[in-house]
């Protein structure tokens, strides 16, 4: 029988790498220089290279470089990697990995100001893993996307750990007095839900504008949300694609920030989906999509065993 849950948990981690690996090319762009032609030109090339018959790349084409994915891969395997090594959470480990990580390769894309955290992890030999990050910016902390772009491993190590809460509630826990812009993702779920839901597809413009595609989670998580949801309706020239091929489609047609909102949109959609909604194509082109693969494997076992 169909192990839904596992095809779930290997579509959250493979569309992760995929929305990275294939929005990358884009990123930083404005949505006008982008279109819908050019990435579905991009993706055709990627699908072009791809032989059936042996569920791999065809034979002139397997010298050809892999699609390479950027932080946003690079994290989200530390966390994955380290929730698996020591069956749970160790921050200090976790912290040591994405250092590592970074100073093994640090030509990823790297969000600007992360890359001082990792130097001082390092300097401070792990000592308080936590410090870093919370000095950034005056000791406001970083409001960048890198802590949604990675963390899809998370959700799937503590799935069956039921302790998610309303989003109201977590916002409301770290503020003193309430107004609208202390609960700024509760109060943007009413805007996702009605371009969502709009029966014409909204101008560019206006999601750019109202949700954003910038690097601050504030303005990109939000819009990764509604690209998974808005690729469950029609949106024109992608008639052919499936929902899950849609969203990572449209979310990079948005521009700014592709592979991260891609990566978030693209998680969402496969575990919403499954892997086997994920094309073959996509899969065989990109780095990194077989140990998203094992990890997903290895995350389900630990879930599934941590009741
Ligand atoms: O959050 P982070 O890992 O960045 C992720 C993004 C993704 O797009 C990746 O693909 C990669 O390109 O980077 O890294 P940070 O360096 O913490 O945050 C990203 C940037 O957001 C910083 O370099 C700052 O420019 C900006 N930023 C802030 N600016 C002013 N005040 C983040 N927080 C602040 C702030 O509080
Ligand atoms: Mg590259
Ligand atoms: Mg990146
Ligand atoms: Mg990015």
């Amino acid at each position: 029988s169909k192990n839904v849950l596992l095809s779930k948990f290997k579509g959250a981690l493979v569309g992760a790498v995929l929305g990275d690996c294939i929005g990358s090319e884009f990123e930083g762009l404005w949505a006008k220089s982008i279109g819908v032609e050019k990435v579905l030109k991009s993706i055709g090339k990627l699908e072009s290279e791809y032989d059936p018959a042996t569920d791999g790349r065809k034979a002139d084409k397997q010298d050809m470089l892999l699609r390479d994915y950027t932080d946003d891969t690079a994290m989200a395997r530390s966390v994955a990697q380290s929730l698996i090594e020591n069956k749970g959470f160790d921050a200090k480990h976790m912290a040591k990995m994405f250092s590592e990580e970074y100073f093994k390769d640090p030509y990823r894309g790297y969000g600007g100001s992360i890359i001082t955290v990792f130097s001082k992890l390092k300097d401070a030999e792990f000592a308080d893993p936590y410090k870093p990050a919370a000095e950034q910016f005056d000791g406001e902390g970083s409001y960048g996307n890198g802590g949604a772009m990675r963390i899809v491993p998370a959700p799937l190590f503590a799935y069956r750990q039921n302790d998610v809460q309303h989003l109201t509630l977590i916002e409301a826990k770290s503020k003193r007095e309430a107004t609208p812009f202390d609960f700024p993702y509760a109060s943007i779920t009413d805007d996702i839900r009605k371009y969502a839901l709009q029966d014409d597809l909204p101008s560019t413009e206006e999601i750019t504008g109202n949700l954003g595609t910038d690097i601050s989670a504030y303005r990109s998580v939000p819009t990764a949300v509604y690209s998974f949801l808005r690729a469950s309706k029609h949106i024109d020239k992608l008639e052919d694609r499936n929902s899950f091929e849609k969203t990572i489609i449209y979310a990079i047609t948005l521009g700014g920030d592709t592979d991260t909102i891609a990566t978030m949109a693209g998680a969402i959609a496969g575990a919403w989906y499954g892997i086997e909604a994920i094309p073959k194509s996509w899969q065989a082109s990109c780095e990194s999509v077989e140990d998203a693969l094992k990890f997903a494997e290895q995350l389900y076992e630990l879930s599934s065993t941590s009741e």
